[in-house]
C-alpha cells in the first residue's frame, strides 16, 4: 500500500525521520549528481545538527564526482554493508523502485527495516511505496532542500554545494524549469550561503573526459535519422567503446547531444547493459512530444521527456520496432509538418 506525502510534508513523515536512531541513505545504481548531491547534503545538514546519517549505495562513488565528496562520506555495499546492520530507517533518494537500488535495499528489507523514498519521479500505482514523492520538483535535491528546511536542520555552504549540484544537474544547468520559479528561488538561497556556483558548473558541464568526446565521434558516425529528421537514434553494441577509456554510463549521457540537434523531437540510444545479453534503452524528447509512456510496457520508467528501460532479446528486431513506434508517436503528437522516413 502506498503512503506518500508530497510537499508540504505531513507530520507523520517528518516525525518518523526525527524519531529514527540510525538513518542510512541510498540512491539508484549508476548514481548521478542529483542522487549523490542530495545524499551528501542531507548527511552534512544532519551532522551540523549533531545527528549521524550514513550513505550506503550499491555502487562506489564514480571518480568524476569525487569533488562532491571530499570527506569520503559515500559508502558502497561491497565495502560498507556492515553499516546496514544498525540502521532503523533507510531513505532512498532519486528513485522509488527497490530493484533500482540493488543489494543495500534488499538487505534492509530482509531485516524488516523501514525503507522509504524521497523522490521526484512518478510512482507506479502498483508499487508499495512510503515516504515523500513530489513530481513537481525539478530534482531530488530541491525536494531534499525543503525536507532539510522542514526538519529545521541548518544549510551552510557545504550543504548547499550538494543541493546546488543536484538541482543544476537535473535541470541541465537551470535550463529545464518549466514554469517553476521556486527552483530559482531555492538556488538563490543556496548561493546566499556563500557557495560559489562556478566550480560546480565547471565540474558538471565543462570537464568531460577525452575518451567521452572520442566516443561521441563514434556515436555520431552511427547516428541515424527517421521521420524527416524528427527522430535521431543510435543502437550500439560493445564494439563502440573498444580501445577507449570510458565508463559504460558515459555512453548514455551522449543522448543529450542527440536531442540537442535542431529539428529532432525525440532521441533514442540503445547501448550494452550491465548483464550479457541486456541492452539499456534511453529516450529523450523535446517539449512537443511525450515519450514516458513508451517505456512502460517494457518495464521501464522515467519522466515525460526522459525515460529508459532495460531490453533483453534480439537487438536488431527490438530496435526496428522501437524506431517504428517512436515515429508513430511523433506523428500522432505532432501531426503538422510530418516528415518523411
Ligand atoms: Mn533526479
Amino acid at each position: 500500500m502506498q503512503k506518500i506525502s508530497g510537499f508540504p510534508f505531513e507530520n507523520w513523515l517528518l516525525d518518523r525521520i526525527v524519531a529514527a536512531k540510525s538513518i542510512v541513505l541510498m540512491t539508484h545504481v549508476g548514481p548521478d549528481a542529483d542522487g549523490l548531491g542530495s545524499q551528501l547534503a542531507f548527511c552534512r545538514a544532519a551532522e551540523l545538527k549533531g545527528i549521524q546519517v550514513r550513505i550506503v549505495n550499491e555502487d562506489p562513488l564514480p571518480p568524476r564526482y569525487r569533488w562532491l565528496d571530499p570527506q569520503g562520506l559515500c559508502g558502497h555495499f561491497d565495502r560498507d554493508a556492515a553499516i546496514l546492520e544498525s540502521a532503523d530507517l533507510a531513505l532512498i533518494f532519486d528513485a522509488n523502485e527497490l530493484q533500482r537500488i540493488g543489494r543495500p535495499a534488499q538487505r534492509l528489507k530482509a531485516r524488516g527495516v523501514d525503507v522509504w523514498v524521497v523522490d521526484h519521479h512518478p510512482v507506479a500505482p502498483t508499487l508499495d511505496v512510503q515516504g515523500c514523492v513530489d513530481i513537481d520538483f525539478s530534482s531530488s535535491g530541491e525536494l531534499v532542500f525543503q525536507l532539510i528546511t522542514a526538519l529545521g536542520w541548518p544549510i551552510d555552504a557545504g550543504v548547499a554545494q550538494g543541493l546546488y549540484a543536484a538541482m543544476s544537474f537535473d535541470t541541465g544547468s537551470f535550463r529545464f524549469l518549466r514554469n517553476q520559479s521556486r527552483t530559482l528561488r531555492v538556488a538563490a538561497q543556496l548561493l546566499d550561503t556563500g557557495l560559489d556556483a562556478n566550480p560546480i558548473a565547471e565540474a558538471l558541464f565543462s570537464s568531460r573526459p577525452r575518451g567521452e568526446i572520442e566516443l561521441l565521434g563514434r556515436v555520431l558516425q552511427q547516428l541515424q535519422f527517421a521521420d524527416g529528421g524528427r527522430l535521431a537514434w543510435v543502437a550500439c553494441d560493445s564494439s563502440l567503446t573498444e580501445g577507449l577509456d570510458v565508463a559504460n554510463d558515459a555512453i548514455g549521457e551522449l543522448i543529450a547531444t542527440l536531442i540537442g540537434i535542431e529539428g529532432v523531437l525525440v532521441a533514442m540510444m540503445i547501448k550494452p547493459g550491465r548483464q550479457p545479453g541486456e541492452h539499456k534503452l534511453s529516450l529523450r524528447s523535446k517539449t512537443a512530444v511525450k515519450i514516458g509512456h513508451v517505456v512502460r510496457p517494457l518495464g521501464g520508467g522515467g519522466h515525460d521527456h526522459a525515460a529508459g528501460a532495460t531490453l533483453t532479446g534480439e537487438l536488431a528486431e527490438q530496435t526496428r520496432i522501437l524506431v517504428a513506434q517512436l515515429v508513430q508517436e511523433i506523428r500522432r503528437q505532432q501531426p503538422e509538418a510530418a516528415g518523411q522516413v
